[in-house]
């Protein structure tokens, strides 16, 4: 007797690897930021408290970097802790802060082993000991890895980078480090936390809320954005491969037009 289930299963995956071939045969955006928005409300949704949303979220974290390490993408930024977020209830701060130390100490092996690059932006005097060493620790052995950079916007702030970099751009005018007529966009950029970084290609913000929330302002001026109603748990493979063919279909058409 045909297992159903079994078949289904296969077939899917068969349309799942042509599907990425397909992409892949176009260009892939070099750099995508996601702001992992609704799983608060995923987890409201199913009356359960909202650590469990966030502890569900951490698993689609896993499934799209795989998945974008297999398209070819050079940068992955997430933004999974805001400035922002120290307002929430001591329990659930405590809880966030423990993510970290959770993702690295199951998954950290698979990063190395697949040439995978972390690295972290934020205002890094705020975050606990406890949560700094494991991200410490991941980039270190991660260092040398020339795959995928997975980027996390940790206890970051699109307005205060920018204030940090106006400042530094002060103080190394007045030592005569940096002469004000050669103050540019692109010297400014080196002041930003993501000096070393290209600018996303591609912005994704999942729970249907439509705004940039202090994430990148400088760095998303020419980016193409992409909203879903999905909530970040709920987020699956599927859907980072329709955001980028829609990114795809969007540069085809520009392509044309140029
Ligand atoms: C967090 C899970 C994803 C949804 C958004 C909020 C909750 C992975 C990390 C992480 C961070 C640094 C690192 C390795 C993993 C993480 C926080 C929250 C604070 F080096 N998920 N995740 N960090 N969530």
């Amino acid at each position: 007797m045909i297992n159903k289930k079994k078949l289904w299963k296969t077939t899917d995956n068969h349309n799942a690897e042509d599907r990425i071939e397909t992409i892949k045969k176009e260009p892939v955006p070099e750099h995508v930021a996601i702001i992992m928005d609704g799983n608060g409300r995923w987890a409201k949704k199913r009356a359960l408290p909202r650590i469990a949303g966030h502890h569900e979220g951490m698993k689609t974290v896993k499934r799209i970097t795989k998945l974008a390490n297999k398209l070819g993408v050079k940068v992955l930024t997430l933004y999974a802790f805001s400035t922002e977020n120290w307002k929430r209830p001591k329990h659930e701060v405590d809880f966030l802060m423990k993510l970290p130390e959770e993702f690295l100490g199951t998954f950290l092996p698979e990063l190395i082993e697949e040439n995978v690059q972390v690295q972290m932006m934020g205002e890094q005097s705020q975050i606990p000991k406890h949560t700094l060493s494991a991200v410490e620790k991941a980039m270190e052995k991660t260092r040398d890895n020339d795959g995928l950079i997975l980027n996390f916007a940790l206890n970051y702030g699109s307005r205060a980078e920018i204030l940090t970099a106006v400042k530094n751009i002060i103080r190394d005018a007045k030592n005569d480090i940096l002469l004000e007529e050669n103050l540019n966009e692109e010297l400014f950029s080196r002041y930003l936390m993501t000096k070393h970084l290209k600018d996303p290609d591609l912005l994704i913000r999942t729970s249907g809320e439509i705004r940039l929330s202090n994430f990148m302002l400088w760095q998303l001026a020419y980016t193409e954005f992409w909203f879903t109603d999905v909530n970040w748990p709920d987020f699956k493979e599927n859907h980072l491969l329709e955001a980028i063919e829609a990114f795809q279909r969007r540069s085809r058409r520009f392509g044309g037009l140029s």
